[in-house]
C-alpha cells in the first residue's frame, strides 16, 4: 500500500516555511516536501519525507508515484519576477515546464486513486499588467479578468499556468472516446507582495518591502529600488497561508471560478519606511529608484479586488497594515535577529 500525502514543491521557500508549520499540526496530514535546496532543519520533523529535487526531473516524479498515494499538491516552486529576467528561458522552463510535470503528475495520481487530486497553486499581481503609470491610478482596485498583459517573463509564466490549471480540470484529452470522471481539482490564489518575519524571498520584485524591514532589524543600510510614492498590495505570511489553507478546504460547489485574488493592505513604500523607522528609529534607508525594476512595479495594480475569495469562501485577512507590523514582523523579526541561529 502506498502512503497517503501531501506534496509541497519549492518547500523550502518562504511559502513554504509556514505552509509546512501550519499543516504539521494539521491531524492525518503527512507532508512530502520537494525542494532544489536542502529543506531547513527545523522544518524536516514535520515531513514524513525531505527530497532534494529538480521538479523537471522526469525520474524523480515518477518514483512519487510509485511511493505515494498524493492527495493534494501545493505547487510553489518558482522563480520570481526579477531573478527570471536574468534568464528568461530557465525561467520558462522552471515555472511552466516544471507546473506541467506536477499537473501531469496530478493526473497519474487521480486516474490510480479514482478521484480529482487537489492542486493549489499560487499565482501572483505579476499577471497583470497595466501600461503606464497614469492608468494604474486611474483604475486603482482591479478583478480577475482584468488588465492581463503582464510585462515580466514570470508574470507570462503565472498567467499561462493558471490556464494549463483549467485546462487539465476542465478540457484535458477532451477528444478522447472515453470521457475521464477524475482529474484535477485546480484551485489558484493570485497573491500580492508577501511579507514574512522569518524568510526573506530571493529574486522578486516586491522584495523592497520585506528586505527594508529585515535590513532595519538586523543594523544594516537599505537602498530602496523604487520611488518612495510606489503602492502595490501587500499580505503578511500568516494570512497568505491562510488563504491557502482556506481554499482548500472550500467545498468544491462553493468555488465560481479558479482563480482568486486575495489581498490585506497596500501601502506606499514611503508609509512601509515609515512603519519600520517607528520600530527601528536608527534605521538608514534611502531611495534609489531602479529603472527596470520599477517600471515593473508600475505595471502592477495598486490594489486588487478579493470580493470573490470574500463570497465564496469567506477569506477575510486578520492583518491590517498596523497589526501585521506592531503584532506580527516587528517582534518576530527583533527575536529572530537577536537569536543567531534563527537569522542564519
Ligand atoms: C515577485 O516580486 O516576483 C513576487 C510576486 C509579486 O509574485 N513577490
Amino acid at each position: 500500500m502506498r502512503k497517503e500525502v501531501v506534496l509541497i514543491t519549492g518547500a523550502n521557500g518562504e511559502m513554504g516555511h509556514g505552509l509546512i508549520s501550519h499543516l504539521a499540526k494539521m491531524e492525518n496530514k503527512r507532508i512530502v516536501a520537494l525542494d532544489v535546496q536542502p529543506l531547513d532543519q527545523e522544518l524536516r520533523a514535520c515531513c514524513e519525507r525531505y527530497i532534494v529535487g529538480d521538479i523537471l526531473d522526469g525520474m524523480l516524479l515518477g518514483r512519487m508515484v510509485v511511493e505515494y498515494e498524493i492527495q493534494t499538491i501545493y505547487h510553489l516552486a518558482s522563480i520570481l519576477s526579477t531573478k527570471a529576467e536574468y534568464n528568461p528561458e530557465t525561467a520558462h522552463r522552471i515555472n511552466v515546464e516544471g507546473t506541467l510535470n506536477l499537473l501531469r503528475l496530478a493526473v497519474e495520481q487521480s486516474e490510480w486513486q479514482g478521484r480529482p487530486v487537489k492542486f493549489l497553486y499560487p499565482s501572483s499581481i505579476a499577471a497583470y499588467g497595466i501600461p503606464n503609470l497614469e492608468t494604474k491610478n486611474k483604475v486603482g482596485k482591479v478583478k480577475e479578468n482584468e488588465w492581463l498583459y503582464p510585462t515580466t517573463m514570470y508574470g507570462c509564466n503565472k498567467l499561462y499556468c493558471e490556464h494549463l490549471g483549467r485546462y487539465y480540470s476542465t478540457h484535458y484529452r477532451q477528444l478522447a472516446v472515453e470521457q475521464r470522471k477524475s482529474t484535477i481539482d485546480f484551485r489558484c490564489i493570485r497573491f500580492p507582495g508577501l511579507i514574512s518575519a522569518d524568510t526573506l524571498p530571493t529574486g522578486g520584485t516586491s522584495d523592497y518591502a520585506p528586505e527594508m524591514l529585515h535590513h532595519a532589524a538586523q543594523g544594516l543600510p537599505y537602498v530602496c529600488f523604487v520611488r518612495p510614492d510606489t503602492q502595490l498590495p501587500f499580505m503578511a505570511m500568516p494570512d497568505a497561508i491562510k488563504s491557502l489553507l482556506l481554499l482548500e478546504q472550500a467545498p468544491r460547489e462553493n468555488l465560481s471560478q479558479l482563480v482568486y485574488n486575495v489581498t490585506s493592505f497596500c501601502p506606499t513604500a514611503q508609509k512601509i519606511h515609515e512603519i519600520v523607522k517607528q520600530s527601528f528609529p536608527a534605521a538608514e534607508i534611502t531611495f534609489s529608484p531602479h529603472k527596470s525594476r520599477q517600471a515593473i512595479v508600475d505595471s502592477w495594480p495598486v490594489d486588487i479586488d478579493d470580493s470573490a475569495a470574500r463570497n465564496d469562501w469567506n477569506w477575510n485577512p486578520d492583518y491590517s497594515l498596523e497589526k501585521a507590523f506592531t503584532e506580527y514582523l516587528i517582534p518576530a523579526v527583533q527575536k529572530r535577529y537577536r537569536d543567531p541561529e534563527k537569522a542564519s
